[in-house]
């Protein structure tokens, strides 16, 4: 449990995994021991910090002074672009991705950070990977430049732990499916969006196609596996690059197969974009049986479960807003 002490920092806090990890890491630990920072103001009514502060994870010194103020002693670094924005802005991709991730790697050494927590992406994987069954040491070969951040980002959080004995950790994310606060700008986004459309139009043109299998989580299972990850023994964690995640697999029409066992008259139509050659190159199914071996990693929810929770939740919230209105 935690140690009264410890004060988290939690960067890109009002992302689509930042919103709820913060809120499950306020949970854990206590809502004042967390704060969440991220490059703006929050803008979304999901976003209930206690303490938010706006930081540029880019500005080292600025940074530094930040963590030494508030006497952080962990770090969750979400802050990044994904991997469509990414190749529509590759400089400032890697600026963001690589220069703060070394920030934080940086000040985490010089001030004695605690642990880090870095979260890295089957985007890590190219091309060259086996697509089947990815195995946790394998060919990696990233072709977005989101992929080559994270691989390289992976390679830091490895070389920083054996060089300077930084507790860092990581998992490699599979596309995330939530419904408190939207992805944006990924290639999994997706799954996230024919949610939206099916409730408010019963249609969706996706933008990948029909037979393109991803590997996916619903978000109650990425956050449970990242406090996993992080409360589990020093002993047991074997992994210093990052972990294989996943939980379920499927196609853009396997997913729509499933809404339609709750929205029958759903329909689906294809209109593969620039995104589909970033999906062609990552794995369709991964291996993360050293996640399970070493810190006991098992998911709760399969492609129904989640298909079911995201349409009751989605339908509670657009039942809310019409009693306000
Ligand atoms: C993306 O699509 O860019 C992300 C990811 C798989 O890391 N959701």
């Amino acid at each position: 449990m935690a140690k009264t002490q410890e004060t988290l920092l939690v960067t890109g806090a009002c992302g689509q995994l930042g919103t709820e990890l913060t809120a499950a890491l306020a949970q854990a630990y206590g809502a004042n021991r967390v704060i969440a920072t991220d490059i703006r103001q929050p803008q979304n009514a999901a976003h209930t910090f206690e303490r938010f502060e706006v930081l540029d994870i880019t500005q080292g010194n600025e940074m530094a002074e930040f963590i030494q103020k508030h006497g952080i002693t962990h770090i969750y670094h979400l802050a990044a672009l994904l991997s469509a924005t990414g190749e529509q802005k590759p400089m400032l991709a890697w600026q963001v991705n690589m220069q703060g991730w070394l920030n934080v790697l940086e000040v985490s050494r010089e001030v004695g950070i605690q642990q880090i927590y870095f979260p890295s992406s089957i985007a890590a994987f190219g091309a060259d990977t086996p697509r089947e069954n990815t195995p946790q040491t394998t060919v990696m070969n990233p072709g977005t430049v989101y992929g080559i951040s994270k691989y390289a980002g992976e390679l830091w959080a490895n070389y920083y732990c054996h060089r300077y004995g930084l507790d860092v950790r990581s998992l490699r994310y599979p596309g995330l499916i939530s419904y408190s606060t939207p992805p944006g700008g990924g290639t999994t986004d997706y799954a996230v969006d024919i949610f939206y459309k099916a409730l408010e139009t019963g249609h969706y043109t996706c933008f990948l196609d029909a037979e393109t299998r991803l590997p996916m989580m619903y978000m109650p299972d990425a956050i449970k596996a990242t406090l996993q990850l992080m409360q589990a023994d020093q002993s047991a964690i074997k992994v210093r690059t990052s972990y294989n995640l996943t939980a379920f697999s499927f196609t853009p029409a396997e997913i729509a197969q499933a809404i339609r066992q709750h929205i029958p008259a759903f329909e689906i139509q294809y209109a593969p974009d620039f995104r589909q050659a970033i999906a062609d190159s990552w794995p369709a199914t991964i291996d993360d049986s050293q996640a399970r071996m070493d810190w006991g990693w098992q998911p709760d929810y399969d492609l129904a479960a989640m298909v079911k929770d995201m349409i009751a939740n989605l339908q509670q919230r657009n039942s809310q807003i019409m009693a306000i209105v």
